[in-house]
């Protein structure tokens, strides 16, 4: 199987510029990009599923080069529906400096930033040098502009496929960039790019675009409770990654191994059997946690997920330090722990409606503190008995959770 065939089995071809394309990749070696824009100061599990095409590509044998957009990042990429709020020069900064050094650190890849091309391009030569070969009723037919033509589109944002056309133009002539590689979205700007070239130098470019990774009901993968997936372990600690990744559905576990990890076609098949015969065991879903945790955050990290979720599943949450329960239960409700019974912290914690119901429960063996049944009734809690001085894990039954906080 050549690394096209591959790609395609994976399902991560949908648009192609060439019919050439599939023998450029799998017998040649390319120099290719792929770019994203500093909307943010993370990237987010969309982002991971389009960038790892550059170390699948890397491994056959070709060359990535990753563009953070610290110039597009201050024009921004129309979105079909609406006109995108400007931000500030400090704030597309800062996002560039967070992706580049994010970028880096996971994939190892050369970044470049199109304001270092971009920045010093006057308007007269940027309308005589590059406006000169775009069409207006070219750039209209392009699907993201004309389905903005209702609602409107400022020039500023019109004139975005430019700038990206112009990047691919600069660095096929600067850096031998023969590819470009994208999600299905970008298949206009890309497009833009390869007749840019021609114009210019009479030279063929190619390209090819990714679907988009998607849920069953057809809206777009990687957002949990309308919380976005990010790379950043701060922002999405490896322990909400793994929830995320066990709860994938069924249905889809598959399409996401083949997208998002490494993982063989024979690996990812003894998979799909598995999760056909006995789906109640995960095993397709906790090798998608295994395989994306460990290649984002390393193996302590993936480790460190499965012993919070275990933990927290089992109720047992004795044995986690005060930052796996911090991860663990940054979802639940907390409150602001003080000395105190522990009839009186129940009703605190919402627990409890009242004195006499909260010893009640105590009473018939259905709270749990730190993971360890208490039934005397007059037992008190304080920062002394919180996990690490820091925190008390309540929990009523069998589900109900709050969190004390000292
Ligand atoms: O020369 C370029 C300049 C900017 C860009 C690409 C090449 C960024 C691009 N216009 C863009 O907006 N990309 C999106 C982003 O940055 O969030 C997403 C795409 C997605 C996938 C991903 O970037 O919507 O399909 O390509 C990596």
């Amino acid at each position: 199987m050549g690394i096209y065939e591959e790609l395609v089995w994976r399902g991560l071809i949908k648009d192609v510029s060439d019919p050439s394309v599939k023998d450029k990749l799998n017998n040649g070696s390319v120099t290719f990009y792929i770019g994203t824009d500093p909307t943010g100061d993370s990237l987010h599990i969309g982002h991971f599923s389009s960038f790892l095409i550059s170390k699948r590509l890397k491994d056959a044998g070709h060359h990535p080069i990753l563009l953070v957009g610290g110039g597009t990042g201050l024009i921004g990429d129309p979105k079909p529906d609406s006109e995108r709020p400007m931000i500030t020069y400090e704030e597309v900064n800062h996002n560039f400096e967070c992706l580049k050094a994010q970028a880096e650190k996971i994939f190892g890849f050369e970044v470049v930033n199109n304001r270092d091309w971009l920045k010093d391009i006057n308007v007269l030569d940027f309308l005589r040098d590059y406006g000169k070969f775009f069409n207006v009723n070219y750039m209209l037919q392009k699907d993201i502009v004309a389905r903005r033509l209702d609602e409107g589109i400022t020039f500023t944002e019109f004139s975005y496929m430019i700038l990206q056309a112009l990047d691919f133009w600069y660095l096929n002539k600067t850096k031998n960039v023969t590819f470009q590689v994208a999600g299905q979205d970008q298949w206009g700007n890309i497009t833009a790019g390869i007749e840019l070239i021609r114009k210019k130098e009479g030279k063929e470019a190619y390209a090819f675009t990714m679907p988009l990774l998607t849920k069953s009901d057809g809206t777009k993968f990687g957002k949990t409770n309308g919380k976005a997936i990010w790379l950043d372990a701060k922002k999405t600690s490896p322990y909400e990654m793994y929830q995320f990744f066990i709860n994938s559905e069924d249905s889809k576990v598959i399409d996401y191994l083949k997208f998002l990890t490494f993982l063989s076609k024979e690996e990812i098949e003894e998979l799909e059997k598995k999760n056909q015969e006995a789906p109640h065991l995960r095993e397709a879903h906790k090798a998608l946690a295994r395989e994306v945790i460990t290649f984002l955050h390393g193996k302590e990290a993936y480790e460190e997920a499965v012993k919070i979720s275990e933990a927290l599943f089992s109720g047992n949450v004795k044995d986690l330090t005060a930052e796996e329960i911090e991860m663990g239960f940054n979802d639940f409700p907390s409150f602001e722990g003080k000395d105190y019974t522990l009839a009186e912290a129940l009703i605190d914690a919402g627990l409890a409606k009242s004195k006499r119901e909260a010893r009640e429960f105590i009473r018939n063996g259905a709270v749990l503190v730190n993971g360890e049944k208490v039934t005397d009734e007059a037992a008190l809690v304080s920062k002394e008995t919180a996990i690490g001085n820091k925190f008390i894990v309540l929990r009523r039954g069998k589900k109900l959770y709050a969190l004390l906080r000292y």
